[in-house]
């Protein structure tokens, strides 16, 4: 089976409907197919400052949020990051290996640090995509399930593994990123021109998964459309229309030509009821569900230390093989 892997961040409150659909939705499918790996990216979430307490608690959280979206731990390899140690291990090797101006090409890390000011980003905000290559590297996966802002990130990491490959000899599998085109990027509700995001995002134009449905059914309703009355797929000249038939087309399952049909001589109003009570079937069980695994922490600890015993026995084989190429002492 090829190999995939993919990582989320524990983010305070709850995963947002871009996230679900540009990612989690398709590490659910992969499940089935793939030999999966999937992590919670505690790492990755401290390259802005974060409280302890909150942090372990947004990070079961997440876990919590995978699980009743329906990942499977008998399926595929649930874990958290710092459970891996080598992760942190090879993000170093490939630090070194990575070019000061490939790093500042990056412009999810432009983005961020011009919002947060030059002088508070860390310096593992910058690096993070590198970490992100060592995450991916460690486990030779074939195939990265992602939304459209990390493509650049995947690029680096084939860039990455091709140059260690090349000057140390075949040791990593060159990944390529799987993104899917209807959920690539999923759009503020509030300003379809901009990714629906959990920093950029205003609080009407963000769906948090965890929030209440009722809550959830009236930002739909208020989502900013266009002054034209067609309801058509076009993401250029009716962005906001576009992203509400794709939000309704993932959950019902009904490609975007049929409701086109459906909504014919229909206001924007009909369709934004119809994606409000999607969103709501959806939401439901899935806090519930959150819920029920958030109230049980020991089985849920249990996965998770399983998930990191299966994760630790790849990623150790790729980091031995690793220093071995570059010429580290064996450790006797
Ligand atoms: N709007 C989106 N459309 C499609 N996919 C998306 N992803 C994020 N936003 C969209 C995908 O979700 C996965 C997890 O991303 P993350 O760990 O970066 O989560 P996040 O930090 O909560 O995502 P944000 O909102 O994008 O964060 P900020 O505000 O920091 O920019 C990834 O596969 C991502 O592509």
């Amino acid at each position: 089976r090829p190999r995939v892997l993919s990582g989320i961040q524990p983010t305070a409150g709850s995963f947002h409907l871009g996230n679900y659909l540009g990612a989690v939705r398709q590490w659910v499918a992969l499940q089935e197919s793939h030999d999966a790996f999937y992590m919670v990216v505690d790492l990755h979430a401290i390259t802005v400052p974060q409280d302890p307490a909150e942090l372990r608690a947004n990070t079961r959280l997440a876990v919590a949020q995978l699980l009743a979206a329906g990942l499977d731990p008998d399926r595929c390899t649930l874990f958290v990051q710092s459970h891996v140690p080598e992760h942190a291990q090879l993000g170093w090797v490939m630090n070194c290996l990575t070019g000061f101006g490939e790093a500042s090409r990056m412009t999810q890390f432009k983005d961020k640090s011009a919002k947060q000011g030059a002088d508070r980003a860390t310096v593992g905000l910058f690096t993070y995509p590198v970490l992100q290559v060592a995450d991916i590297l460690l486990y030779q996966a074939n195939q990265v399930p992602v939304g459209e802002d990390q493509r650049q990130h995947i690029e680096l990491t084939r860039d990455l593994a091709e140059r260690f490959n090349g000057r140390y000899g075949q040791t990593f599998t060159v990944p390529a990123p799987y993104i899917l085109k209807e959920t690539a990027k999923i759009f503020d509700l509030q300003d379809p021109a901009v990714k629906m995001s959990k920093s950029a995002s205003t609080p009407k134009g963000l769906i948090n998964l965890l929030d209440d449905p009722k809550a959830t059914a009236k930002k739909v309703k208020s989502a900013v459309t266009d002054t034209d009355t067609v309801i058509r797929f076009d993401a250029e000249k009716k962005p906001g229309v576009s992203n509400l038939l794709t939000i309704l087309s993932t959950l019902s399952g009904s490609p975007v030509e049929d409701l086109e049909r459906r909504y014919e001589g229909k206001g924007y109003g009909a369709l934004k009821t119809d994606v409000a009570e999607a969103m709501v079937e959806f939401v439901t069980p899935f806090r519930s569900r959150t819920q029920e695994y958030l109230d049980d922490p020991e089985t849920l600890d249990s996965i998770l230390a399983k998930g990191a015993e299966k994760a630790r026995a790849v990623a150790a084989e790729t980091l031995a093989q690793t220093y071995d190429r570059m010429g580290f002492l064996p450790a006797k």
